[in-house]
Order: C-alpha cells, then structure tokens, then sequence
C-alpha cells in the first residue's frame, strides 16, 4: 500500500456534507426505474417534474478504493414519496461480501434496512447520534421517512466495492412505505430471491 498524506475534513451537521469533498455523486429517480414498486406513481413523476434528485453522497477525498484503506462519505436523501413508498438509496451489498461498514446518524428521520442473501431482514432506526454496525454479509439500504433532508455518515474498507446487480435484479425483501400517516414496514411483494 502506498502513504498517503493525513488529512480531515469536517462535518457540517445541519447539511449533512463533508468539507472538503472528493467525488459527488447525486442520483435522480430516472437512475432507480423499477426500484420503487409504484411503476405508476413513477411514470407520474417523470411526467410532471421530468426527473428529480433522491439523493447526494460526498465522499471524502483522493482515498485510494484499495485493502487497508477506509472509505467514508455522508449520504443526504431528500424528503418524498414514489407513491406510498419513502425516498430511498439503491441498497447494495459489498462486492466482496465479508467487508463490513459503520453508519452513523447525522440529522433527519430515517432507516437502514438490512438483508442477506436469503432475504433475512432487519432494520436500525438511524436517528441523529446513532451508530449502526452493518456486518459482513448484509446488504444495505437508507430510507428518509421524514419530512426533513436525513443524512448520515458512512466508512468502510477501501476494497469492499458495491454490488448493485442482486438488489437490481432481485428487489429488498422489505419495504418502507406511509400507511394511514405513520411508517409501516411491510414484506416486498415483487421480492424474488
Ligand atoms: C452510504 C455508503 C456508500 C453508498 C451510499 C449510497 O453512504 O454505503 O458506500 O454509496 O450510502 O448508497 P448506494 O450506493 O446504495 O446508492
Ligand atoms: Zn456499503
């Protein structure tokens, strides 16, 4: 492993950013078609606003993506629904799946859903302070349930990568919708592991 010079940044806890960022990444709902299940409430909204920006990560600067190394980003998701169903991140397991990550609750309302291969589920209600553990193996996914922008701090191993394509092809096995003006957690009809 090359050395690599100490740095930091600093958080800015109202807005959820990283100061100095490296790369952003902002990912609009045209980037998750067929990610949420209202395909309708979809259509609609790509309709009326013709896209719209679900949420924006700020990774931390120049960390070579490599073993040894720690990755971290915070994550701010915007408040909004596609249909019933919370803004939320892709999700994804590691690509290489014994790498584990911390999150920790910077501001707003939300969740971090957890799955494994077979579909076992869990959820951590990821509120300002808290410190979620995801270990190896779990994928995972954010969801903002509030009314607020809901964001969090992220780090991982620098080999870990992402994989997107079994979320992609398989859905999470559970969802976060509004029912009748509360949060309800409720089984992925479309779910097929
Ligand atoms: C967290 C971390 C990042 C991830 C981001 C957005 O901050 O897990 O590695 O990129 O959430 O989630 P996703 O990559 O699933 O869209
Ligand atoms: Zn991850």
């Amino acid at each position: 492993m090359s050395l690599i010079e100490p740095f930091y940044t600093t958080l800015n806890h109202q807005e959820g950013r990283l100061q100095p960022t490296g790369q952003v990444i902002q990912r609009y709902l045209s980037q998750m078609k067929n990610m949420y299940l209202d395909e309708g409430a979809y259509n609609q909204i790509m309709a009326d606003e013709e896209d719209r920006l679900i949420y924006e990560v700020f990774n931390a600067p120049d960390i070579p993506q490599v073993a040894g190394q720690i990755l971290h980003c915070t994550t701010v998701i915007y408040p909004g629904r596609i249909g019933q169903e919370f803004h939320m991140t892709k999700g994804h397991f590691h690509a290489i799946r014994d790498r584990a990550e911390i999150y920790v609750g910077l501001n707003g309302e939300g969740y971090l859903l957890l799955m494994t291969d077979d579909g076992e589920a869990r959820e951590i209600v990821l509120a300002p302070g808290v410190v979620a553990y995801i270990p190896p193996y779990w994928a995972h996914r954010t969801v903002n349930t509030g009314d607020q922008p809901f964001s969090f701090l992220s780090a991982w191993p620098g080999d870990a990568g992402h994989d997107y394509g079994s979320i992609e092809t398989s859905g999470f096995a559970k969802l976060l919708i509004e029912q009748a003006g509360k949060v309800a957690i409720v089984d992925n009809p479309q779910y097929a592991r």
